[in-house]
């Protein structure tokens, strides 16, 4: 797989005419995915709220006035009867995210103790937890985590707008320990925080010349959320939103630039027509959130996305085994 694209050339496919776009992306999603199936993750907030970093998007930072009430970390038995649930209704994927800038080595027991529950239900799992020094990766890998989420979120010139307490330096270090530690890596970031196109590019070039492509890359509409500094600015400036054609047109460069990845429509979509879905599904997203809830905001919903992908004649991604991050990329 190609890692030395340029700018430029993500420019230029960022410039085609949508309908060229669309079906170049759509040829490269077929070639390596099916493109009638979808994944269904669910996703859920095992520790929530007060959170010391200050990313300007987040309902959970410590800096943001969003009534989001912090809670301690949840009891293995709660997580595993809400991922059995998740299970029940039908989803494949697991993915848990707390609000901490790294977790503390008290934390890892519990954290490892999930991670095998959740396996051992034949879910795949996905975990977000901050910064991790290379033994904590070392630990999730030998407790059979499958991915580490972990988002460079936005252009490396943007970076420092968004967020100011830690670096994207200091992201691509956690990427690079949970790459050596044998866990496939989940990295993707937010569209529509009023970043130029120039930036779209500039963030699926940082992925898409990473020494090995994310295996997983979310791509996150902004949820604006009252309280925090992007939410508060998009509620004030509603022309602010990102364009509907743009967003598809950054999900077709992921594609197109990454082309094994699992790509995922992620946060946001509570707030697409079906249509722009849709154009998404095209433009090769395979993997989406179901649920009435992500993390704090609220999600599309079961009877939603059933009804979608009845009307589109999709089906849930069948049997996938997860990707191992050594075995991946040979193709
Ligand atoms: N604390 C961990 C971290 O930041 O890596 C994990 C949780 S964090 C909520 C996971 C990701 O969710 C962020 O990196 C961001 O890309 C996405 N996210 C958070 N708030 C969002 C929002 N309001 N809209 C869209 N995406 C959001
Ligand atoms: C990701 O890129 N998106 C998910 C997951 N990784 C953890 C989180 C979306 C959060 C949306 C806002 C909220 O629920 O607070
Ligand atoms: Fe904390 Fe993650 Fe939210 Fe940033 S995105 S404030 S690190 S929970």
């Amino acid at each position: 797989m190609r890692t030395d694209w340029t700018r430029d050339e993500i420019a230029a496919l960022f410039d085609l005419p949508f309908t060229e776009l669309l079906f170049r992306a759509a040829q490269v999603h077929r070639a390596h995915h099916a493109p009638d199936q979808v994944q269904l993750c669910t996703l859920l907030s095992i520790k929530t709220g007060g959170c010391p970093e200050d990313c300007g998007y987040c309902a959970q930072s410590v800096k943001a006035d969003s009534g989001v009430e912090a809670t301690k970390l949840m009891d293995v038995r709660e997580v595993l009867q809400s991922a059995a649930q998740a299970k029940d209704a039908g989803s494949q994927r697991f993915c848990m995210g707390a609000a901490w800038r790294n977790p503390k080595d008290r934390d890892m027991p519990a954290i490892v103790e999930i991670v095998k529950g959740v396996r051992a239900m034949g879910m795949e799992t996905c975990m977000t937890l901050g910064m991790l020094t290379p033994k904590q990766a070392g630990m999730l890998a030998e407790a059979g985590l499958d991915y580490y989420n972990h988002n460079i979120d936005t252009s490396p010139e943007r970076y420092g707008d968004i967020i100011t307490t830690r670096s994207l330096d200091e992201r691509l270090e956690t990427l690079d320990h949970v790459r050596s530690a044998g866990i496939n890596v989940c990295s993707g970031g937010i569209v529509g925080m009023g970043e130029t196109r120039a930036d779209r590019v500039a963030f699926i070039h940082t992925l898409a010349t990473l020494p090995r492509h994310p295996e997983s890359v979310p791509v996150n509409a902004l949820v604006p959320i009252r309280g925090t500094v992007l939410g508060d600015m998009l509620a004030d400036t509603p022309l602010a939103k990102i364009d509907d054609i743009e967003f598809v047109r950054t999900v077709a460069a992921a594609r197109i630039t990454m082309p094994m990845s699992m790509v995922r429509l992620s946060a946001g979509r509570e707030s697409m027509s079906e249509s722009t879905q849709a154009l998404c599904f095209m433009a090769g997203a395979n993997s989406i959130f179901t649920g009435d809830r992500l993390l704090t905001a609220a999600n599309a919903g079961d009877d939603a996305d059933a009804a979608l992908f009845d009307k589109l004649g999709l089906a849930p991604l069948e049997g996938a085994e997860p990707l191992r991050a050594c075995a991946a990329q040979t193709v």
